[in-house]
């Protein structure tokens, strides 16, 4: 098989050439940050680390870590490190207590992260000529217009379905010829799904490939997308804060894990408990360092995800180094069809609501494809009654404040006082039931 590179110099490079980029990139974005993103400045002054304290590559260690309450308690343009006008797009996601985590880029910005997309799609052998069938959500989420502008800059043809209608999505797919798949695993198989009640056998289309990202799966997943879909599965990692997708991106030939775009994107393990540096090869958490971004460049962000990095060659000749794919988080946030729910920002809109006692649970699964959620909450005892049309007023008011607060759909059992179990240590507000 001939191997294509988006940029063959940068993707094949000896490790020497790339760290020394890397470091400059690193000097400069350091002391970039420090004159003009105060919050992060008085962190390194916290910290007793100044701009040229940074000589080598390990010296990134001594800088302060960044977390998604820095964006939070920044919100919304706090740690932009340009005025406003030179933003061209914003994007955002959910934060740990419902405020969404806003990220922008600059026009520089989005031609860097179109380049990132172009390679991330050749890396998974998309070239010009490719029907590009873009599934992941245009509209806040950065899945829909990140892969986008990657897919135009390529010179590949984009298909800008968006999410949902699934139906749709397969007569699009079919009529115009879609070789490549970009979604959600989940929802590619829930596509599958689809296929098979319409009677649409897979191998009448000509998808070769699919794209997939934003949400953990496992290898059974894959393999089952691969069978059901008949296409070559591949994992497409990335996170708003850090840029959105792209970060990383597995190859054809890589039998573990994703090339991480490290021209771009620095990435370090750490063990989350302590926050040191582990040795290479290790598990632990994903940290990252942009090395490019001008509207919000990030030092040593916490991305919760657990991983490891992988220095050993491939087989597709690229030296970036590889991540295996994420194994879970160390957080309790929860993907639920692609949007990141906290248990925290259930719990705000249950508090909310007068006839609820404080006392719930959070019961994911997977129905078929397709991940649900089903709120257990105790109604309070003056509000329990033998009326149904009373009960369900209540269920309807909190179905429509989540889907309104969180935009995802739930359902809602209410159920008896004092029937969901106390804690006795640390509640245990969700119950996962979905098998990865
Ligand atoms: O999910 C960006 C993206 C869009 C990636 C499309 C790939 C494809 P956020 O909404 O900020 O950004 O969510 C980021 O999603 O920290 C991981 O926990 C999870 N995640 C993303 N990609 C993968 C993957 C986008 N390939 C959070 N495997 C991250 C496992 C993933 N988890």
């Amino acid at each position: 098989m001939k191997i294509a590179y988006w940029n063959d110099e940068i993707e094949t490079m000896p490790r020497a050439g790339l760290e020394s980029i890397q470091l400059i990139r690193l000097q400069k974005l350091v002391t970039r940050v420090y004159a003009l993103v105060k919050p992060y400045r008085q962190k390194m002054d916290a910290a007793g680390v100044r701009p040229e304290d940074i000589r080598s590559l390990a010296d990134l260690q001594r800088l302060p870590f960044m977390v998604k309450n820095d964006l939070r308690d920044n919100y919304p343009f706090g740690l932009f490190a340009v005025s406003l006008d030179e933003i061209i797009r914003l994007h955002a996601s959910s934060g740990t207590t419902g405020k969404a985590t806003v990220v922008g880029y600059t026009e520089k910005d989005i031609v860097t992260w179109s380049n990132i997309v172009a390679r991330a799609l050749v890396c998974a052998g998309a070239h010009k000529g490719d029907l590009i069938h873009n599934a992941y959500g245009y509209g806040l989420f950065t899945g829909g217009l990140g892969a986008h502008y990657g897919i135009e800059r390529l010179g590949a043809t984009a298909i800008p379905v968006s999410g949902g209608n699934s139906k749709r999505q397969i007569s699009i797919m079919k009529d115009f010829g879609a070789t490549i798949l970009l979604s959600t695993p989940s929802y590619a198989l829930n596509l599958a799904e689809a296929m098979d009640s319409l009677g649409v056998d897979p191998k009448s289309l000509s998808l070769r490939v699919g794209i997939f990202g934003a949400e953990p799966w496992s290898e059974n997943m894959r393999e089952e997308v691969e069978r059901k879909l008949n296409l070559k599965a591949t994992d497409i990692y990335g996170l708003s804060e850090v840029m959105g997708p792209g970060v990383a991106m597995e190859c054809l030939l890589s039998d573990k894990g994703m090339h991480i775009m490290e021209d771009h994107f620095l990435p370090e393990i750490i063990d989350p408990d302590t926050g040191e540096p582990l040795p290479p090869g290790e598990t632990g958490e994903l940290v990252f360092t942009t090395l490019t971004k001008e509207a919000l460049p990030i030092i040593r962000y916490r991305t919760r995800d657990i991983s490891r990095l992988i220095y050993e060659p491939c087989s597709c000749g690229r030296t970036l180094v590889r991540m295996e794919k994420v194994s879970g988080r160390t957080d309790d946030m929860l993907i639920i069809r692609g949007v990141n729910v906290f248990p925290s920002q259930v719990e705000h809109v249950l508090m909310s609501v007068d006839e609820v006692e404080p006392h719930y649970q959070i019961v994911v699964d997977r129905v078929g494809n397709l991940d649900t959620m089903q709120l257990h909450v105790e109604v309070g005892e003056q509000f329990f009654s033998d009326k149904i049309k009373q009960l369900q007023g209540i269920r309807q008011h909190i179905q429509k404040e989540i889907k309104d607060y969180l935009g995802i759909t739930c359902k809602v059992k209410l159920v008896e006082p004092k029937s969901i179990q106390r804690s006795e240590g640390k509640a245990q507000r969700v119950i996962d039931n979905r098998k990865l």
